[in-house]
């Protein structure tokens, strides 16, 4: 019989940790489908699934909060730097060396499943130019074409989807000629899977041949970059630095000198941004110090009481949020990899498709399955040092998450002609608003005519009059 040798030491294998029933319907499939399901299993790591089953499976074992915590220090926005403008100038100017001597690259995190958004594909493949309809994917390779452009120099965009995505996302890429980046910069690369789990810690199979898995979260990624080859590919280009953003952000400024220059020049390993929540439930993770080191305690684990505190002066005593912008030194990431890691892991109950032990197909309606994840951000405290920068949300954060309310296309759509409106105005050009100040018009500023604020003012004369109810795209 094929296979056998490898069957009878997987059927061992899964006896001594009490998964048998993967192997349930082994002799109802094809050679091919044998030979998937043992690829499958011996892929798991069982060097740490028990582990993960006793401590976060069977029981909630997540990572809760620490017993001392204090608000983390941070750097004000550049538009309130007034006294800090001697050290922002000079984080500015190292910024822009960085940049120009090509020792930057792009790298985002698309290897989520998007459901609340409930758009069938790649999120990137999302359109969202206001005027243009531009996809998410589109618009930041256009930002990486002018960023090339205006600092002189070849640069690289990683891309980390998951095994959900990974070739639907190599599909958009392929249909539109990478975006015109060259198919030879542009790397995309996935993040590993971890199995799903019943409550009672048996792995789930999707299938008969399928182990139920999901993406292993974006905290994956400091695995990935190092597996896939993409920080070997880096050191090659003589990349130092990472521009991190999240898949669902169109207005990311990619390639902020004042934020990469003050992580350089502080000599940080790796640093964020954040904002001022909107309110103290906002859903962002909180920026903390924990033992003097940079932590990020997630909305969802924040007690309320903390989360309400104010200070004397009526700001909230946590009230930096994370919105999962980093720069990140690749030498931070080959350390991390080359001295073996592991972030926190975790938990979330969640509805996980899979099939019973009768090999019917369960479609769940409520929560039935543990789905466990890493987070980037827990890296936080695993560097020597770490700085914040505080941004202001009308200029860099408006994620597309769900499909109506707070964070959908609709609101992401406003915010981006609200900044495109503010750059105009900034650089003397009329926009027509309506009596609740909002723009009358529908504005869009593609990255080839302002990549920044202050390029807007060099092409102020090449801008049309614009009236009440126009649509006008700069580009
Ligand atoms: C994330 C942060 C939150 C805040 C917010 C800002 C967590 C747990 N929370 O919330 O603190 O910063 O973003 O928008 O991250 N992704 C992967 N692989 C995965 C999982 C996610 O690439 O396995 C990517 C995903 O494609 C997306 C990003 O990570 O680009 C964020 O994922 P999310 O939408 O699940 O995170 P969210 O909104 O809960």
């Amino acid at each position: 019989m094929e296979h056998m040798e490898e069957y009878k030491k997987t059927v061992e294998l899964l006896r001594f940790h009490g998964q048998g029933h993967l192997l349930a319907f082994y002799d109802q499939l094809t050679s091919l489908q044998k030979q998937q399901l043992l690829d499958e299993i011996n892929a798991l790591d069982f060097s740490v699934i028990p582990y993960w089953i006793e401590n976060y499976v069977k029981t909630n074992g997540n990572v809760g909060i620490p017993d001392h915590f204090e608000p983390a220090p941070s750097h004000p926005p550049a538009s309130a730097s007034a006294q800090q403008s001697n050290k922002y100038d000079q984080a500015r100017l190292m910024g822009v060396d960085l940049i120009s001597a090509g020792k930057v690259a792009a790298f985002v995190v698309a290897g989520g499943q998007g459901t609340r958004l409930g758009f069938d594909g790649p999120k990137g493949d999302f359109p969202i130019g206001p005027v243009s309809n531009k996809t998410l994917f589109g618009i930041f390779a256009e930002t990486i074409l002018a960023a090339r452009k205006k600092y002189d120099t070849p640069i690289p965009w990683y891309i980390m989807t998951s095994p959900l995505n990974h070739a639907a996302t190599v599909d958009i890429f392929e249909s539109n000629d990478y975006f015109g980046l060259g198919k030879s910069d542009v790397s995309l690369f996935q993040q590993g899977a971890n199995p799903n789990f019943a409550t009672d810690g048996k792995i789930l199979l999707a299938d008969k041949c399928t182990i139920a898995s999901s993406p292993d979260g974006h905290g994956g990624s400091l695995r990935a970059l190092y597996k896939s080859g993409a920080l070997a590919d880096m050191k090659t280009r003589g990349i130092e630095q990472i521009s991190y953003w999240q898949v669902d952000n169109p207005l990311i400024n990619i390639f902020d000198p004042l934020f990469i220059g003050l992580h350089a020049l502080d000599g940080a390993e790796m640093s964020s941004k954040a904002l001022v929540k909107a309110h103290p439930m906002e859903k962002v993770g909180n920026f903390c110090l924990v033992d003097g080191k940079v932590a990020v305690i997630e909305y969802s684990d924040l007690p309320d009481e903390q989360a309400h505190r104010r200070n004397p002066d009526g700001s909230l005593v946590f009230e930096l949020g994370s919105i999962a912008i980093h720069v990140i030194s690749t030498a931070f990431i080959e350390k991390l990899n080359a001295h073996g890691f592991a972030l926190p892991i975790h938990r979330a109950v969640k509805k996980v498709p899979h099939i019973d032990a009768q090999g019917n197909r369960v479609v769940p309606t409520e929560p039935n399955g543990i789905k466990l994840e890493t987070f980037v951000f827990d890296a936080l405290p695993l560097a020597e040092k770490s700085i914040i920068l505080q941004t202001v949300r009308s200029e860099e954060f408006a994620p597309v998450k769900n499909a109506t309310g707070d964070d959908s296309p609709e609101v992401t759509r406003r915010m981006m002609i609200a900044r495109a409106a503010d750059w105009l105005e900034a650089a003397g050009v009329k926009v027509p608003r309506t009596p609740d100040g909002t723009p009358d018009c529908i504005l869009e500023i593609a990255p080839s005519f302002a990549l920044h604020r202050e390029d807007v003012a060099e092409k102020a004369d090449q801008i049309p009059a614009i009236m009440p109810g126009d649509q006008l795209y700069l580009a």
